[in-house]
């Protein structure tokens, strides 16, 4: 069975791009490959995060995860920071990865443009990124568009690694959905919806209450033009609005068109309202009945477990490689 594996960062109440872009796909191969989805928390701490907020996201996160529709049964779930095996062959590839390379990461040269004082981990992130991938030979790595260059990169290491090593690692690929990777900002169209955005009304997160998702998307920027089509450059918004409707009834781009030949912006607006609040609510729903209930402890336990012994075995390996041992 090929194996498939993702992690989000626990920087805040995930996004319905989050959603439709990673979780929704790890939903649907959880059926046809051995997977693997974890808690990418030694990530969020590239950029500061406050300890109380940033446990409190974790613990929302796992929920989240099972209350969208993941399988503890069929998916290895667990916390990266309480796998140390992680950041230890993270050590090991960053040594085997070069400056340049790092340095010409889009998310590197935008993340630190935005912040003059930002931390080595920021530009080390991607090979933490490379580690949690490399230790368990995976076949795909689940991403949405933006994090495509990371397991690119993630490739190139391995494939280095295994040059000059000799064979140690399984090269990845990036598996990404057709419709809807990228659900941009409601306000912004043009930029990314994101965890960490500044304008909350941009932005709708899984557990907003039904009165807020309408109003930000009734109040998202569309253009002044009154046809409803696909058309990311000239009409970003009314694309936005037409990915998130087909990613959430599973229609293509060109389906939803013709539902709407002939309807204003309004009932537009109207219709991706309704459709977020159902499937956001029922996600709710399940995530309040378990998110102070025992059996999130017991999933982590097992994840760690499983995980933490492959991953021992993978850094061992790289080490005997590498001439570290007596
Ligand atoms: P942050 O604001 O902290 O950078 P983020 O919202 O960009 O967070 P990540 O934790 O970096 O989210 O990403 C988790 C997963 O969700 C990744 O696979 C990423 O590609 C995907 N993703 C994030 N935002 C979107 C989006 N707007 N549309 C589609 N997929 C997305
Ligand atoms: N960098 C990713 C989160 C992440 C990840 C991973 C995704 C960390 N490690 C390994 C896939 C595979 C992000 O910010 N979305």
């Amino acid at each position: 069975m090929k194996k498939i594996l993702t992690g989000l960062q626990p920087t805040g109440i995930i996004t319905l791009g989050n959603y439709i872009g990673a979780i929704k796909q790890m939903i649907k191969y959880q059926d046809i490959y051995d997977s693997y989805l974890f808690i990418a928390d030694l990530h969020s701490i590239t950029i500061p995060q406050d300890p109380q907020e940033l446990a409190s996201n974790i613990k929302s996160l796992l929920a989240l995860y099972l209350a969208c529709g993941i399988d503890p049964k069929k998916n290895k779930i667990f916390i990266q920071s309480e796998n140390e095996y992680h950041a230890n062959i993270s050590w090991l590839l960053e040594c085997n990865t070069y400056y340049g390379e790092l340095s010409r990461m889009t998310q590197f040269k935008d993340k630190s443009q935005k912040n003059a004082n930002f931390t080595s981990g920021l530009l080390t992130y991607p090979v933490l990124m490379a580690a949690d991938i490399l230790t368990y030979d995976v076949d795909y790595v689940a991403v949405g568009l933006d994090q495509k260059q990371h397991v690119e990169l993630a490739r190139d290491i391995a494939i280095r690694f295994n040059k000059k090593f000799g064979d140690t690692f399984k090269i990845p690929e990036p598996l990404m959905t057709e419709e809807g990777t990228k659900i941009m900002d409601l306000v912004e169209p043009t930029k990314k919806m994101s965890k960490s955005s500044e304008n909350q009304k941009g932005v709708i997160r899984l557990l907003d209450d039904p009165n807020t998702i309408r109003k930000k998307i009734m109040g998202a920027t569309t253009d002044s033009d009154m046809e409803i089509k696909f058309d990311v450059v000239n009409k970003p918004g009314i694309s936005n609005l037409i990915n998130i409707y087909a990613s959430l009834t599973n229609k293509k781009i060109n389906e939803v068109e013709e539902l709407f030949i002939g309807k204003n912006y309004g009932e537009l607006k109207k219709n991706v309202a309704d459709i977020v609040i159902e499937e956001l609510s029922t996600i709710q729903k399940k995530y309040y009945d378990i998110i102070n209930s025992d059996e999130l402890n017991k999933i982590l336990d097992n994840g760690i477990e499983f995980t933490r012994k492959i991953a021992k075995n993978k850094f061992e390996l790289m080490k005997n490689k590498m001439g570290l041992h007596r």
